[in-house]
């Protein structure tokens, strides 16, 4: 199905989300509007992408005990793109690299993930590249040592980088793509065909598995991928007469069997996860073929289309993680990319025009629906132990365009991605978030240290690691769970912030009797003893009747539902509270 080859021009189309000048300087990014509704153009898209995902995500919850297992999102290095190649090598480039992974750490984020594309590593392809006058920039000296090889090579000194800010590294690696790179690997690898297929096949495995050994000794990531996407790979490649490619599915498993084999032999003792997979359109004789493999410590698989007409890509990776631990239990599995691709479940069975398909994920309107992907992918993430799940578009955590804009108009897909991605750039800079960046942070970030990140926590700042509730009834938007909400009223209770009590912290630090200053933690707990009894009840007695209008004694402390007054009404607020303690 050429249709579902479309991940692999994802990557592509990355190659221009850095590193080029922004076209219109002037094109806002909407980050403090809600995003508005899908146009009349995309409200068949968008209602079937929506739909899909609220139906698996309910079906996930049906089955999910909300327990957490080990894994963890990892942000994607788009500012590190492998298709750069030399683009990599500047200051400039270093800067914007930096820039996302601070912005990554504010983000909570703990791994990263980044690809690495075969032949940059390879030393014979920058002899070529030198001898083949292609369009390099300047005074460029041919050398894969650019790249790696020494501390100061690209991947050492990033990787480096990494890991000096105590974050995970998580490596993939594919290939070049002909068209899209500063270093266009098709010549090269045209050249090498003529050499027949089976001369080709071996220099290409010596070449490939050489690069991988060299990354996982010289670089010990966490995880390396050795391969994904193998129909990619062939695409990439280029085919031999009769449409030949480069290998079929037998093939790339002797390839991995071939790298994992020269990674032995490299970095002996390693423990560097190794792992392989495949796209979930991808058929599934290559999750047979490698499921079984003791060479990989993990099955990856990329989620793009969600459904086509005849198939639910969802689900099966609910399915494949099932069956590859049904073939061994001890394989970890990962999501080593995903992103919502914004179709009809008509577009994916039929073929697709990749530049429009490109350019429509740029625009803000779909900012709920990749938020929820985000929801999914987590929620997924812990009901089927995915150790690591990587969302692909990360220019988007920072800026989308606004739909309609005038100065997008008849602008290629690629051409809007452009400009998104010079507005995403600028904005990870200043740590400026969408509403899909808040969302990803906030599946992160655990601000209570209770495991249950703030996005998918009922009590985001009250450390609860069972997710149990207090003994008393939770309004919502109440992030201590003290049982009064944060700054909006709920019901007759008055938020925190008018009655001045804290609204980040659910109960006072001690049981002494009134040895905490003020303001306190839990509002019906007057005198921080962290109980609710005759005593708090005591202190109303001073302020009984007092209004806002006629001044002290009243204080808004007292005035539990806002009312202006402190009467009955406030006092009963403490019955619920009666006898009970916090902690
Ligand atoms: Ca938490
Ligand atoms: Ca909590
Ligand atoms: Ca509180
Ligand atoms: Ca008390």
């Amino acid at each position: 199905m050429r249709g579902l080859q479309l991940s692999a021009l994802f990557l592509l189309a990355a190659a221009f989300l850095v590193g080029l000048p922004s076209r219109s300087q002037d094109v806002e990014a909407d980050h403090t509007s809600p995003p508005p509704p899908p146009p009349a153009e995309f409200q068949q898209h968008y209602g079937e992408l929506s739909q899909k995902l609220t139906a698996f995500e309910a079906q996930i919850d049906a089955s999910w005990d909300g327990s957490l297992g080990s894994g963890e999102f990892a942000g994607s290095l788009i500012a590190a793109n492998g298709n750069k190649t030399v683009g990599l090598l500047g200051q400039t480039q270093w800067t914007r690299i930096t820039q996302m992974l601070d912005a990554y750490e504010a983000m909570g984020v703990d791994l990263i993930k980044l690809d690495v594309n075969y032949p940059t590593l390879t030393p014979a392809f920058h002899t070529y590249l030198q001898a083949n006058d292609p369009p390099l920039v300047p005074n460029y000296t041919f050398t894969a040592q650019n790249f790696i090889g020494t501390p100061n090579s690209f991947y050492n000194k990033l990787v480096t980088e990494i890991r000096s800010r105590g974050l995970g590294v998580w490596i993939e690696h594919g290939t070049l793509f002909q068209d899209y790179s500063p270093t266009p690997p098709g010549p090269y690898f045209a050249d090498m065909r003529t050499s027949g297929v089976s001369a080709t096949q071996s220099r290409y495995t010596q070449e490939r598995s050489a690069e991988a050994a060299a990354i996982v000794s010289q670089l010990q990531p966490d995880y390396f991928s050795i391969l994904e996407e193998p129909t990619t790979q062939n695409d990439n490649f280029g085919y031999f007469p009769g449409s030949t490619p480069l290998f079929d599915p037998n093939g790339w498993k002797g390839y991995v069997q071939a790298a994992a084999a020269a990674i032995d032999s490299a970095a002996p003792g390693s423990t560097t996860l190794i792992g392989a997979g495949i796209g979930t359109w991808d058929s599934t004789t290559y999750l047979v073929l490698f499921a079984p493999m003791p060479e990989l410590d993990y099955f990856d698989i990329h989620v793009y289309p969600l459904r086509s007409l005849t198939a639910d890509f969802l689900q099966r990776a609910i399915d494949w993680a099932d069956y590859v631990r049904s073939v061994d239990p001890d394989k970890l599995m990962t999501i080593g990319e995903t992103w919502a691709y914004k179709t009809t479940a008509q577009e994916v069975s039929d073929e697709l025009d990749y530049n429009i398909i490109f350019g429509r994920d740029v625009y803000s309107f779909w900012e709920p629906i990749d938020s929820q992907l985000l929801d999914v992918m987590f929620k997924l993430m812990h009901y089927k132990d995915y150790t690591g799940v990587m969302p692909f578009w990360a220019g988007y955590y920072f800026a989308y365009l606004t739909y309609g804009d005038p100065e997008l108009e008849g602008l290629s897909g690629i051409e809007l991605l452009t400009i998104a991605g010079a507005e995403a750039q600028d904005n990870w800079a200043t740590m400026t978030l969408t509403g899909t960046g808040e969302r990803f942070r906030d599946l992160n970030l655990d601000a209570d240290g209770d495991v249950y990140p703030n996005a998918m926590d009922n009590c985001p700042l009250w450390p609860n690691p069972t997710q149990a509730l207090p003994n008393w009834n939770v309004p919502t938007g109440d992030s201590d769970c003290d049982g009064y909400p944060d700054a909006t009223p709920e019901g007759l209770k008055a938020p925190e912030s008018f009655i001045g009590t804290i609204a980040t912290q659910h109960c006072s630090a001690t049981p002494d009797i009134g040895d905490e200053d003020p303001p306190d933690a839990w509002p019906p707990d007057f005198n921080d003893n962290q109980l609710v009894n005759g005593a708090d009840w005591l202190t109303f007695n001073s302020r009984f009747g007092s209004s806002a209008s006629g001044g002290p004694p009243y204080e808004v402390r007292w005035d539990l539902n806002a009312s202006g007054l402190i009467n009955g009404a406030d006092m009963l607020q403490l019955n619920q509270y009666f006898g009970k303690r916090c902690a």
